[in-house]
């Protein structure tokens, strides 16, 4: 049996995951309207892992026993004044995810809640990988995009991007 308070946070996770979905299509759109494809495809493939992610818990959620409850998704509202303000958001978004994980882990310890370690220790690795990812974004965009065919070279290596399915596999 799960921790009550590790099955909450864990409810609540579901919903900040398709959060950040919306958040990635939302800012897919917004590069798709400008004609970067590639920026665009980068982020649907984002979009398309935090579904797997809210996912990830549910199914650990249902696979024990617990009860999911889906809450109402918040609307995307982060601005986007420029090429280049989606890429800190993005980055500032997945550090409040790994506050988020990182707090279910402390609550899963402090209950020595065992079964739940699997699970947040992927996602602990993940967010690892998450906020590197979107960091090296800003570094490539501050670094090529200043000319156009700068912007063009980095859209078109982004768009290259591919959705594979995530290496945690829960029966
Ligand atoms: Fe689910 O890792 Fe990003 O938000």
């Amino acid at each position: 049996m799960l921790n009550k308070e590790v099955v909450k946070l864990m409810n609540e996770q579901i919903n900040k995951e398709l959060y950040s979905a919306y958040l990635y299509l939302d800012i897919a759109n917004y590069y798709a309207l400008n004609n970067l494809d590639g920026f665009a495809t980068w982020f649907t493939v984002q979009a398309q892992e935090e579904r797997d992610h809210a996912m990830l818990f549910l199914n650990f959620l249902i696979n024990n026993g617990e009860k999911v409850t889906l809450e109402a998704i918040a609307a995307p509202d982060v601005p986007f004044p420029d090429f280049r303000a989606p890429l800190p958001a993005a980055y500032e978004h997945e550090k409040f995810i790994t506050a988020s994980i990182e707090k279910i882990y402390e609550v899963a310890l402090e209950n020595k809640d065992y079964r739940s370690f699997n699970i947040l220790n992927w996602f602990i690795n993940e967010q690892e990988e998450e906020e590197r990812n979107t960091d090296e974004l800003i570094q490539k965009f501050d670094l090529f995009a200043g000319d156009g065919k700068g912007l063009y070279m980095l859209n078109s290596e982004l768009g290259a991007r591919v959705y594979s399915p995530p290496s945690l596999v829960l029966d």
